[in-house]
């Protein structure tokens, strides 16, 4: 069976987290499972992953941006995630094409229907069967990070958490919409609750969707 989970949500939202939890307990249900993230997950996106996230005087305009992560997207999808898929491996992606959609689209101002078709090229139509989407108030989330190590020179964020809030308002109503109308593939919990629930949740929805599969381990 082929099974593609991606994980969505402002930063701080908790994705890491639950994308670490799941990949841990499908190891030791014994599936065969891959855990991946965007930018990033092979040596062209890690070499992307600084130039779009590192805090930088160069002038970035949103289409140069967006360009950008879609072209992390197209080596991530031919080099990863489909041979993956190919073999029957679970693949999880910490962020896809609902970011671009998210922050390019509703947040930066990008036309939406040009991400949806740009998204298809990248992928090659590679979408996600289930995507979690962890909501939560971005003042909450960008409070949770605040306490990471710095990472970056100046104030220690990265270029997207050195938005304003009403930026990160805007990423989260964008979910919120992505969601809506696509009620199939998105699952949404509140990225509030306790980390142990929301896996608890998680792992449900999947025995929920795939009974055959996931009931033995919930
Ligand atoms: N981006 C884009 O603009 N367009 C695109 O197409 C793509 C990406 C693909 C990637 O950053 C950036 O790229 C991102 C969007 C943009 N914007 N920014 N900035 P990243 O990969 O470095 O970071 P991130 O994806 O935003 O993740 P994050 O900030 O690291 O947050 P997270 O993964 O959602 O959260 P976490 O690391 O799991 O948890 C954060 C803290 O909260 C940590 O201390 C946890 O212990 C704690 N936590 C987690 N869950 C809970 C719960 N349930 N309760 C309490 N505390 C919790």
């Amino acid at each position: 069976m082929r099974l593609f989970i991606t994980f969505e949500g402002v930063e701080g939202a908790g994705k890491t987290t639950q994308v670490e939890m799941l990949h841990s307990f499908l190891v030791d249900m014994r599936v065969s499972v891959l855990k991946t993230r965007e930018p990033g997950g092979t040596a062209l996106g890690d070499r992307l992953r600084p130039v779009l996230l590192e805090p930088s005087e160069v002038p970035f305009a949103p289409l140069s941006e967006m360009f950008l992560y879609m072209a992390a997207r197209a080596q991530l999808v031919k080099e990863v995630i489909v041979p993956a898929l190919n073999h029957h491996t679970v693949v999880i992606s910490d962020r896809y094409v609902d970011s671009t959609i998210a922050y390019q689209g509703y947040a930066r101002g990008i036309d939406i229907s040009l991400i949806q078709r740009l998204n298809k090229t990248a992928t090659n139509g590679c979408m996600p069967h289930l995507t979690v989407l962890l909501d939560i108030d971005p003042e909450i989330g960008l409070q949770r990070i605040s306490s990471k190590p710095l990472r970056f020179i100046g104030n220690g964020k990265d270029r997207l958490e050195s938005e304003s809030l009403d930026f990160h308002r805007q990423v989260r109503k964008g979910y919120l919409l992505l969601a809506e109308k696509n009620k199939d593939r998105f699952f949404v919990v509140n990225g509030r609750r306790p980390k142990e629930e929301i896996h608890k949740l998680i792992r449900q929805e999947l025995v929920r969707r795939y009974p055959e599969r996931f009931a033995k381990g919930a």
